[in-house]
């Protein structure tokens, strides 16, 4: 397994908007190995002259787990291009087969650089929360990868989007959460789907961070995971998520 070859294929998949074989395929490769890959594939997006703008935590619902035939949490890291204003138009044929699913955003307020195992804590490094949508795009054909080549494709990141921050002491669980096209209901859930507790997703957030040597830089924002499944996005579509208690955000597509 060669990282950087691996690494640059997906890059470019990304770039081209064009899938490509799953790496699995081609022989199993170690999660360890599937992080390495994923940390390539984003320092070529940093070379380019994109910034680390956060973090995101994947497969922390059982809905999303369900839907991807995956069953551990993941992560993955989130770069300035990435970022889609509130309210602001995409093209979809800059992506391959996008998805969007609502999240719940965390600001970070200062850097974290290991484990923080208490939620009392882990608050005093969070300015602000805020319902957020997740743009998904896998690389791999058909949607379709296993656990580890989900990691070494950033785990499909491709696009997020932040409503208002609010107040971080507001409490997230049993927070209702629904997704709607053009006004019509397609995903509803509630933020207790995200491990019983979205701060939890924050928290192995840390660990997992830690874990691989990855800061959690002061200013930026982590997702927390998808409460429901993901819906592939359509053109002349307007997607809308609410959070109860946040508020909402959304984006439409050409
Ligand atoms: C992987 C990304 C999972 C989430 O919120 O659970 C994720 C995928 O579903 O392609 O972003
Ligand atoms: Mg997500």
């Amino acid at each position: 397994m060669n990282f950087i070859d691996q690494a640059a294929k997906l890059d470019e998949a990304a770039v081209k908007a064009t899938a490509v074989p799953q790496i699995s395929t081609e022989g199993s490769f170690s999660e360890d190995e599937a992080y390495l890959i994923q940390k390539a594939s984003i320092d070529r997006r940093l070379r380019r002259g994109e910034t680390l703008v956060g973090l995101k935590m994947g497969f922390t619902s059982y809905a999303k787990m369900e839907q991807m035939g995956v069953h551990d949490m993941i992560w993955g890291r989130l770069t300035s291009s990435m970022n889609i204003l509130n309210g602001q138009t995409i093209q979809l044929s800059n992506y391959i087969h996008p998805r969007s699913e609502p999240e719940i955003a965390f600001r970070i307020s200062k850097d974290i650089n290991s484990e923080i195992t208490s939620i009392d804590e882990l608050m005093t490094y969070v300015s602000g929360v805020a319902a957020a949508i997740e743009i998904i795009d896998s690389r791999f054909e058909n949607f379709k990868f296993s656990l580890e080549d989900v990691i070494a494709d950033n785990c499909s990141s491709t696009g997020f989007v932040l409503g208002r921050w609010c107040d971080p002491k507001i409490e997230l669980t049993n927070l209702s959460m629904s997704m709607s096209f053009n006004g019509k209901k397609v995903a509803e859930g509630n933020s207790s789907a995200i491990l019983n507790n979205p701060w939890d997703a924050l928290k192995a957030c840390t660990r997992l961070a830690a874990k691989y040597n990855q800061r959690i830089p002061e200013n930026s924002i982590v997702l927390a995971g998808a409460a429901t499944a993901a819906k592939y996005l359509e053109s002349k579509v307007e997607v809308e998520v609410e959070v109860e208690k946040l508020g909402y955000v959304n984006f439409k597509c050409i």
